[in-house]
């Protein structure tokens, strides 16, 4: 009795204390950068301005409309490629310092080939980060998002081996015009969404259904493309440009069905992240050896005369090993892994072994497959921690989908509970240096059309103008990045 009434007393008088000393706890480490991000496609416009050449994505949702939920595409999007000094004083405003863009491939090659260079194409670049190093914010170049000339496409896209060389040409001339001026890259965003979704299956430009072997095929050819710029960087540009280049990967997490099941979830952690960051960021090298062995076997039991998986060679391996400064990672959401028995006629779920669902307790969001499930977010961060070691790691995208509101106040508690855990996982260890939160401004999302927001700054896509308006997310981020401190969801969620 006497017991309780003191835990109780306790509770009452300290309880308070406690919690309002842990809200002002969770503060951002001192070299902590936060930042926003968007990519060419999604947010620029001018499709054909300044002599823009065709790519994958004008091509696709020109002549195959019906794929995009909307029968919308990215003509003029947000129509950045005019209004980008708008979009830096946002950022500035709230109080971004570190801002994540990605470079039209056919803006700067029209045709495609590295023969003709764009001055027009460049120089929009060129007064792209003028105005954010003026401004104070430092930019962070994604190579490729998704958008590369048509012709390139026509000729097998990804899935050719020669776009090596092509994405190579690329790189090296964003290394040569921007290098100097960007420290921060990254060579390919999300290589599994594209391969996945463009060449294995229908999500993706240019959407060519080509089942798993072009899949397997097209991430085949990013590695060998990723590492060759890796590499190329290092001996022309490293020594005097001085920057981090990496790569961005999309990994979720995946809880098992019960406790007892840990093999599963790990399977399914090497299938979806390990796919693309065993060969560059383990000791050893070379695809997950659980793929190997399982896409091995099943190429057998259907009768092919190799393995579906390609097969690197030992001086590939080693080529395409340690080629980044550090993980660049894209986290959205988790889903639960439930093993399945192999199959006739279940081709991916045979090479998987598993297949994929969630808890009906997660909280959803407007796109389909994100669900808020932030305790992921900390377990993702300490299983890549535990897998790959202490390099560090970069949050290049995280956030959180709805239909537009002005008062987004799911996506606030979902900004929050994420941001929570990652800083429990960095107080565990996790050397987590840098959070980019998608996107600054609500843009195209892809086969969602502008049906699905991800903006923290709403966007009007019926106004001409393009009218930018803070959402209540803008305003709780200016707070935080003013304070450098987690501020309690619930200053935001009374209406006002
Ligand atoms: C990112 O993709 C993109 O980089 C960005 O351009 C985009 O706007 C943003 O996120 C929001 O979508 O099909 O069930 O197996 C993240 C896309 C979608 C990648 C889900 C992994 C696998 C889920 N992610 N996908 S599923």
């Amino acid at each position: 009795m006497r017991f309780t009434l003191s835990l109780f007393l306790l509770r009452m008088f300290i309880g308070p204390i406690l919690r309002a000393h842990c809200e002002q706890d969770w503060s951002f480490p001192k070299d902590f950068r936060i930042g926003a991000a968007s990519a060419a496609y999604q947010v620029e416009g001018g499709w054909n301005a300044s002599g823009k050449g065709e790519n994958n994505w004008d091509w696709f949702t020109h002549n195959k409309p019906w794929s995009i939920a909307d029968q919308s595409n990215g003509d003029v999007a947000c129509d950045s490629f005019h209004k980008y000094k708008e979009d830096v004083a946002i950022l500035k405003d709230i109080g971004f310092n570190f801002y994540r863009f990605s470079i039209s491939w056919s803006r700067i090659f029209p045709t495609g080939f590295s023969n003709k260079i764009s001055k027009e194409g460049i120089q929009y670049y060129h007064d792209l980060i003028d105005e954010l190093r003026s401004n104070g914010i430092e930019p962070f170049v994604t190579i490729y998002h998704w958008d590369h000339p048509q012709i390139l496409e026509q000729m097998g896209g990804w899935v050719n081996e020669l776009m090596v060389d092509s994405f190579t040409d690329f790189s090296r001339l964003v290394f040569q015009e921007f290098g100097p001026k960007v420290k921060y890259f990254a060579t390919i965003n999300e290589p599994s969404s594209f391969c996945s979704g463009g060449y294995g299956g229908t999500l993706k430009a240019p959407a060519w259904n080509l089942t798993l072997n072009a899949e397997y095929m097209c991430m085949h050819n990013v590695l060998k493309a990723h590492a060759k710029a890796y590499h190329m960087y290092d001996q022309e540009f490293r020594s005097t440009q001085n920057g981090k280049i990496g790569i961005v990967l999309p990994c979720q997490y995946y809880f098992g069905q019960d406790n007892n099941d840990t093999v599963t979830p790990d399977i399914a952690f090497q299938y979806d992240c390990g796919w693309m960051a065993h060969p560059i960021f383990s000791k050893v090298g070379d695809y997950p050896k659980i793929m190997r062995k399982r896409i091995d076997e099943n190429s057998r039991i259907q009768g092919w005369p190799r393995s579906r998986l390609p097969t690197f060679t030992q001086k590939e391996v080693e080529y395409i090993r340690g080629t980044a400064d550090y993980f660049g990672l894209n986290h959205y959401t988790s889903y639960i892994a439930v093993p399945v028995k192999r199959e006739t006629g279940k081709v991916w779920e045979n090479d998987r072994g598993y297949y994929q669902t969630v808890d009906p307790k997660w909280p959803v969001s407007a796109s389909s497959w994100l669900k808020v499930v932030p305790e992921g977010f900390g377990n993702i961060l300490r299983r890549i921690t535990k897998e790959y070691g202490k390099l560090p790691i970069y949050v290049t995208e995280n956030g959180y989908a709805d239909h537009g509101s002005l008062n987004d106040i799911e996506r606030i508690k979902y900004y929050y509970g994420y941001l929570k855990e990652m800083l429990v996982a960095i107080n565990d260890g996790c050397n987590v240096k840098v959070y980019i939160a998608w996107s600054i401004i609500d843009n195209f999302e892809w086969q969602d059309g502008y049906k699905n927001r991800f903006g923290i700054v709403h966007v009007d896509f019926n106004d001409p103008g393009r009218k930018r308006t803070y959402k209540k997310s803008a305003k709780w981020y200016k707070d935080l990045l003013k304070s450098r401190k987690l501020l309690p969801v619930h200053n935001y969620t009374n209406n006002n």
